[in-house]
């Protein structure tokens, strides 16, 4: 028989927390960390689902405070106390409401967990994965000094993670780059500009070929394909593309103008985790590598991702790092760690597989309310 869900009970929370150390890009600098935390309930299971929208529309259109105000007044009664045989229903319910992917992904994630915890199975089994570990990745902020960036590579080597991520902007990109070769020339390496750049300045991208590097992910606006395109056709560099891929479709004509050689796949971007498999596939048929992206998650997000990144054709190394990268205390248990061999492990139980802190949770809120 077909399981049906009826989703009982809603809340959602504004938390708050404080990275271990400031994360600064092109756009800025991050010291706090504001994540909108969804529950559901329904036949005594919860499912967890975190909004990755930050405090300002930098990233992207959204932020926390649109995220509620689309939950509450637009996704929420569309779903509530309604029959679900699945997240694709999920999925059909929120498809009339345009954009707003990062509230509609907070919700479909918190459904998916909902339906794996009820079936009894893994949400990376549910999701079709086949890996028992994924290829971590770490991601380090713009610096003030080089010595300083250099530091931290070292730390992170050390620590075992086996794929660096720097960000650059304009003023901080190929002389960064070339002391980082020179300490460190055979790293996996690859650069992120969040959009800090245009097609004025192709003589200064071309210098990135010279550095061996696994890809430049989102050199041009977050709008942009036809750009990116004409870089590609210039750059030996693959180019990734973060920011331009909102959905499906957009992953489509990406691929058909050439504008990247590799996509980053983020839930919380495309809407969820139906939307981020759709792409998997799309991408995996035509042979494009994907990877999967971090917005400095907390563990529930965290262990959405490692689930989704648990799928065949995530053939890269992923943003994916170790609870404490990001946090002193993570609001999950177990927390996620590196294993030796570079890899952050799948859990297993069902569901995602952690068990989310109440105390910390509590500890950290800004704000609740609870929807019947
Ligand atoms: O562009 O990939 C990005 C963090 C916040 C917003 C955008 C990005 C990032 C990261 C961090 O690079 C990746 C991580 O979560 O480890
Ligand atoms: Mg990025």
């Amino acid at each position: 028989m077909r399981l049906k869900i009826e989703i009982e009970r809603a809340e959602l929370r504004l938390i708050e927390l404080r990275l271990v150390q400031p994360f600064e890009t092109s756009f800025g600098r991050e010291e706090e960390r504001p994540a909108l935390i969804v529950a559901l309930y329904s036949d005594g299971a919860v499912g967890w689902g975190e909004c990755v929208a930050s405090s300002g529309p930098w990233y992207s259109y959204e932020t926390a405070t649109t995220a509620w105000h689309v939950l509450e007044e637009f996704l929420l009664p569309r779903v509530l106390h309604q029959e679900l045989d699945g997240p694709q229903a999920l999925w059909a319910q929120l498809a009339p409401v345009r954009g707003h992917n990062m509230a509609k992904a907070a919700l479909e994630m918190a459904f998916w967990d909902l339906w794996a915890k009820l079936k009894g199975v893994s949400l990376a089994h549910l999701l079709g994965g086949t890996k028992e570990r994924v290829e971590s990745g770490v991601s380090l902020g713009i610096k003030r000094t080089i010595p300083e960036l250099l530091e931290e590579i070292a730390r992170r080597l050390e620590e075992g993670y086996p794929r660096i991520k720097l960000k650059i902007k304009p003023g901080w990109d190929l002389k960064v780059l070339e002391q980082v070769r020179a300490h460190f020339p055979d790293i996996k390496l690859q650069v992120d500009a969040n959009a800090a750049y245009t097609l004025a300045d192709l003589p200064l991208l071309k210098g990135l070929d010279r550095f061996g590097l696994l890809m430049v992910e989102q050199p041009f606006a977050y709008d942009d394909l036809v750009d990116h395109a004409a870089l590609q056709r210039e750059l030996e560099t693959p180019i990734c593309l973060d920011e331009s891929i909102p959905s499906l479709n957009a992953a489509k004509a990406a691929l058909a103008l050439g504008s990247c050689r590799i996509i980053n796949i983020k839930p919380g971007r495309v809407g969820g985790l139906t939307q981020a498999i759709a792409i998997h596939d799309y991408c995996r048929e035509r042979g494009l590598p994907v990877w999967c992206g971090g917005m400095l998650e907390t563990g529930i997000g965290r262990a959405h991702n490692v689930a989704l990144a648990s799928l065949p054709g995530f053939s890269l190394p992923n943003d994916l790092s170790a609870s404490r990268r990001y946090w002193e205390h993570d609001i999950i248990e177990p927390e996620f760690e590196l294993n030796e061999d570079g890899t952050i492990s799948v859990p297993k139980r069902p569901g995602i597989g952690v068990e989310v802190l109440k105390e910390r949770l509590e500890a950290a809120t800004l704000r609740v309310r609870s929807y019947k």
